[in-house]
C-alpha cells in the first residue's frame, strides 16, 4: 500500500465548539480542510501502532466521503483497525456503546446533531476517547493547537473500501470491521430495562409514536420499539435516514418536531409521544397533550429509577448542566445522593462518571443519559420513560403532576436568538456582565438578586478549570436568569436565555411557562437591552 504525505498549509478556524468541529459542508469539502482537522486528532492522541477505533456518523451528506477519507488517514497513520457502522452509520449514543464494548482506543463521530445537514447545511467531527466520551477540552485544546500548524498529512492510496455489507476487508495492512450499528446498542438496552413489562404494556393497547426525523435513529427505534418490544409497523414515523433529513431540522422541540407535536396534541393522540436528533442522543418526551421539560425528565428519571432493573440497585449520584434546572437537585436532596452541576456540553459529565460519582446526567437542550455510555442518549430516555410508565400504569402526566407535587415544580423555559450578528450578541453579554457589581441586593418587583458571575468550574476530579460559561443571575427566592451563547452554530451567534422559577404550591403548579415566567423574563429583557440591540421582538424558539 502506497502512503502519501500530503502537504497542506494550516487553518486558524478549527476550534471544537460544545460538541466538535462543526462547520458548513461547503466548508469541510474544501482542500484539505476534513484531512487537516483529522490529522490533527491523530497526532494529538498519540495512538500505539496497531489500535482499534470506531467510525460512524448520522449518515448527514457528506457522511460517505469524509468517512472513506479517514479509513485511508487511519491506514497511513498506523491503526491496525477501524470499526465502522454499516454504510458508515452509527448513532452518537451507539458509537459510544461501541468504543466501551470492544474497548478500542477510540472514535470518530460524524454529526453536527440538531443543525440542518444537505449540501447548504452543516457537518461535523468530533473525537471520542477510549471511555467512550467526548474528548475533554485539554485533548480539543491541543487538537485546535496542532491544527494551526499542521503542514501536511498521511494518506493511504487504495480504493474505497465497501461499507454496505457487515464483514471484514483490508486497506492494505490495517482491516476495516464494518458492523451492525444497531445490535450492540439495542442489546445494551435490553440489558437495562424491563423489556417483559414494556412488551405487555404495549399489547394492552398502549399507544406510542417515535419521531425519527429522517435522521439516525429510525433504524434503531424500529428495531426496538417494532420488532424487541412489539409496537406496530408505524410506530416509528420518518425513520428512513435521509443524507438532508428530508429538509427538515432535526431537533426534536416543540418547534422542529412539528409533526409528532399535531399528532400528540390532535384528535385520538396516542399515550405517548417521542423525538430523537441527528445523531440519535438528544430526545422530547410528551404526553397526550403534555409536553415534558428536559429538566423535568431528568428529575422524573432519577426519582423513578429503581423501576428501571438497570438502575434497582440505587444512583451514587446525578448531574446537570448549569443552565438545567434544579428539579433534579431537589430529587437528588431526597434520595441523599450528590448532584453536581457542570457546564453545558456532555464532555463535563465523563469524569464524574468514570469516577462513579455519578449515574444519570441532564442536560435542559433535550440531552438524558447515565453512566451506560458517556454522551446522551435518545433511545435511552425513551425506554425509560416507557419502562416507569409501564410500572406505574399511570399517564406521562400523571407521572409529571404527582412528581411537582411532591417535589415542588421548576417552571422553565428557554428563549433562543438565533443567526445574531457576533458583535451584536457579544454586546448584550457584555452589557449585562457590566451591571454585575451593581446588581446584588437589588429589587426588581417581587425579585431580589442574591448573586451573579459568569459560572467558572472546576472539575472535581482533575481540577481542569473552564471559565465563561455563560452570565447567572441568582435571586433570593431561587429563580434564576442565565445568559449564554451556543458554541454549536455555524452562522453568526445564538444567545440563549434561560429562565427559571419554583412554585412549591401545587394549587399553582399547572401554569402555562411562559406565563408564570413573564415578569422574570421583563427583567431579562430591561437588563440586557436585548430587544434594542438585536432588533428582535421575539426569540427564533421557545422550548
Ligand atoms: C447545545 C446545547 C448543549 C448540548 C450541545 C450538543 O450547545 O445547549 O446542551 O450539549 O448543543 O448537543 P450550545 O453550545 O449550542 O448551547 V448535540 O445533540 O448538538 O451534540
Ligand atoms: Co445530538
Amino acid at each position: 500500500m502506497n502512503i502519501q504525505t500530503v502537504p497542506s498549509t494550516p487553518f486558524d478556524d478549527q476550534k471544537p465548539g460544545t460538541s466538535g468541529l462543526r462547520k458548513k459542508v461547503s466548508v469541510f469539502q474544501g482542500p484539505h480542510y476534513l484531512e487537516n482537522f483529522v490529522q490533527s486528532i491523530f497526532d494529538i492522541i498519540g495512538a500505539a501502532p496497531g489500535s482499534t477505533l470506531v467510525l460512524g456518523g448520522d449518515g448527514r451528506f457528506y457522511n460517505r466521503e469524509a468517512i472513506q477519507v479517514i479509513l485511508k488517514m487511519a491506514a497511513a497513520n498506523g491503526f491496525g483497525k477501524v470499526l465502522v457502522g454499516r454504510d458508515g452509520i452509527l448513532s452518537t449514543p451507539a458509537a459510544s456503546c461501541v468504543i466501551r464494548k470492544y474497548g478500542t482506543f477510540g472514535g470518530i463521530i460524524l454529526s453536527a446533531s440538531h443543525n440542518p445537514g444537505g449540501p447548504d447545511g452543516d457537518f461535523g467531527i468530533k473525537y471520542n476517547t477510549a471511555n467512550g466520551g467526548p474528548a475533554p477540552e485539554k485533548i480539543t485544546e491541543a487538537v485546535f493547537a496542532r491544527s494551526k500548524a499542521l503542514e501536511s498529512y498521511r494518506i493511504a492510496e487504495a480504493p474505497d473500501v465497501a461499507l454496505d455489507r457487515i464483514g471484514e476487508t483490508a486497506l492494505g495492512d490495517m482491516k476495516v470491521e464494518v458492523i451492525d450499528p444497531v445490535a450492540d446498542y439495542a442489546d445494551l438496552m435490553e440489558s437495562l430495562f424491563d423489556f417483559g413489562a414494556i412488551r405487555d404494556l404495549i399489547k394492552g393497547g398502549f399507544r406510542l409514536r417515535f419521531d425519527a426525523m429522517h435522521a439516525v435513529t429510525g433504524p434503531y427505534g424500529r428495531e426496538i420499539l417494532e420488532q424487541r418490544l412489539g409496537a406496530p409497523a408505524g410506530t416509528v414515523i420518518n425513520g428512513e435516514p435521509l443524507p438532508d433529513f428530508g429538509q427538515g431540522h432535526p431537533d426534536p422541540n416543540l418547534t422542529y418536531a412539528h409533526e409528532l407535536v399535531e399528532i400528540m396534541y390532535g384528535e385520538d393522540a396516542p399515550d405517548f409521544g417521542a423525538a430523537s436528533d441527528g445523531d440519535g442522543d438528544r430526545n422530547m418526551i410528551l404526553g397526550r397533550r403534555f409536553f415534558v421539560t428536559p429538566s423535568d425528565s431528568l428529575a422524573v428519571i432519577a426519582a423513578n429509577a429503581a423501576l428501571a432493573p438497570g438502575y434497582a440497585a440505587g444512583l451514587a449520584g446525578v448531574a446537570r448542566s448549569m443552565p438545567t434546572s434544579a428539579a433534579a437537585d431537589r430529587v437528588a436532596a431526597k434520595l441523599g445522593i450528590p448532584c453536581y452541576e457542570t457546564p453545558t456540553g456532555w464532555k463535563f459529565f465523563g469524569n464524574l462518571m468514570d469516577a462513579g460519582k455519578v449515574t444519570l446526567c441532564g442536560e435542559e437542550s433535550f440531552g438524558t443519559g447515565s453512566s451506560h455510555v458517556r454522551e446522551k442518549d435518545g433511545l435511552w430516555a425513551v425506554l425509560f420513560w416507557l419502562n416507569i410508565l409501564a410500572k406505574t400504569g399511570q399517564s406521562v402526566e400523571d407521572i409529571v403532576y404527582r412528581h411537582w407535587a411532591e417535589y415542588g415544580r421548576n417552571i422553565y423555559s428557554r428563549h433562543d436568538y438565533e443567526g445574531l450578528p457576533s458583535d451584536v450578541a457579544a454586546g448584550v453579554m457584555e452589557h449585562v456582565a457590566s451591571q454585575f457589581a451593581a446588581l446584588p441586593g437589588q429589587r426588581f418587583g417581587e425579585y431580589q438578586v442574591k448573586f451573579c458571575d459568569d459560572f467558572s468550574y472546576t472539575d472535581p476530579i482533575d481540577g481542569s478549570v473552564s471559565a465563561g460559561q455563560g452570565l447567572r443571575i441568582g435571586f433570593e427566592d431561587g429563580s434564576r436568569i442565565v445568559f449564554r451563547l451556543s458554541g454549536t452554530g455555524t452562522e453568526g451567534a445564538t444567545l440563549r436565555l434561560y429562565l427559571e422559577a419554583f412554585e412549591p404550591d401545587p394549587a399553582k403548579q399547572r401554569v402555562d411557562a411562559q406565563l408564570a415566567l413573564a415578569g422574570l423574563i421583563g427583567i431579562a429583557h430591561d437588563l440586557s437591552q436585548l430587544k434594542q440591540r438585536t432588533g428582535r421582538e421575539q426569540p427564533t424558539v421557545i422550548t
